[in-house]
């Protein structure tokens, strides 16, 4: 059974960036239901809503589906505004925005993605390294991996070091000196966690001796994690279909919103746009109607591929383009 508040999260257990939301949930008890997705290409049930983009998580609430994990926290802290984690004071949500900035934007997911190990069986799967060709416009073969893997280590050492002697150097629990993990350590501990839980950094560069202060963290924050789930809500498992049915049969969670006349692009209410990630998955573009235009996102009406009712698709603005159906800029 979907919850009453209609949330279905898209994902695949092992994806860091879902973990993002399935922790946010979880720290907030916020219910909602998970539809499973394969680890790779095809997924019919992302299909057969309508939806093109091709990353994961994406997250429904009714016939809104909402995709990357920026645009999904900012709803839910949204949605749910007693008790959010986000930061309220300026200062702090700046460095909030910054830790987002830095692990999502600024390269430390894909430095992350670049130390997995060789080992992994699904690195030998060719259906695997060929679909993150598509995703990531790069090469997956095992010699190109085995050659990104130093510089992807030096990367996130890097990373380690700022952590360790800048951000945690006063001996602080959470970033932001809060009493429980907040937003802020959700944005900065995710690419950490995984590599971590992936074992793909030699001992010899990173360490619980040599980062002492980021293991710590790590550690609190598993168990933070932890007591909170045996008290939150558990998400119900919904079958493709059944997650299809539910969000085809739900209402929106939105008001229509406004295309704002000042936006750059100049686009108009209700024209035929397209819109894409630019980072990666960029070969998978949503098409539809203009339903609004802010500077935080972008959202279009689609039909769904299953009983034809309309869906709404919101894709936020950095690292994404949308441009007018048919005109020179979209063969970009
Ligand atoms: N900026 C996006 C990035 C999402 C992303 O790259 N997710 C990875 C999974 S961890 C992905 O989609 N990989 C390819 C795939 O699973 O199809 C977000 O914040 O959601």
């Amino acid at each position: 059974m979907a919850p009453h508040n209609d949330i279905v999260l898209f994902h695949y257990q092992f994806s860091p960036f879902a973990k993002r939301v399935v922790w946010y949930l979880t720290l907030r008890g916020i219910e909602y239901a998970q539809c499973l997705q394969p680890v790779y290409l095809p997924r019919e049930d992302i299909n057969a809503l309508g939806v093109k983009y091709r990353r994961i998580p994406i997250m429904s609430i009714g016939r809104d589906i909402y995709c990357d994990t920026r645009l999904i926290l900012q709803k839910l802290e949204e949605k749910f505004p007693h008790g959010a984690l986000g930061a309220s004071q300026p200062e702090q949500k700046a460095i909030e925005k910054l830790l987002e900035s830095w692990t999502v934007d600024g390269g430390m997911f894909i430095r992350a993605a670049q130390t997995i190990p060789l080992e992994m069986p699904l690195l030998k799967d060719p259906k695997f390294t060929k679909d993150r060709e598509d995703y990531s416009g790069r090469s997956w073969s095992q010699q190109d991996v085995k050659n990104l893997q130093p510089e992807g280590i030096t990367h996130v050492r890097d990373g380690f070091e700022f952590l360790e002697k800048w951000l945690l150097a006063d001996g602080r629990q959470w970033i932001l000196k809060t009493e429980k993990p907040s937003l802020a350590d959700i944005e900065a501990i995710w690419p950490f966690h995984w590599v971590l839980s992936l074992k793909s950094l030699p001992p010899t560069v990173v360490s619980k001796e040599k980062y002492p202060k980021v293991y710590a963290w790590i550690d609190r924050f598993n168990a933070a994690i932890a007591s909170a789930k045996s008290s939150a809500p558990k998400p119900a498992t919904l079958k493709g279909a059944e997650a299809v049915k539910h969000v085809m049969q739900a209402d929106f969670a939105e008001p229509e919103g406004q295309v704002d006349v000042n936006d750059p692009l100049g686009l108009k209410k209700g024209q035929d746009v397209e819109s894409w990630p630019v980072d990666s998955g960029f070969k998978h573009h949503d098409r539809g109607r203009l339903v609004s235009i802010t500077p935080q996102e972008v959202v279009l009406a689609s039909q769904s591929k299953v009983g034809g009712r309309e869906i709404r698709i919101h894709h936020p603005r950095w690292n994404f383009r949308t441009r007018a159906v048919g005109t020179l800029g979209t063969k970009l």
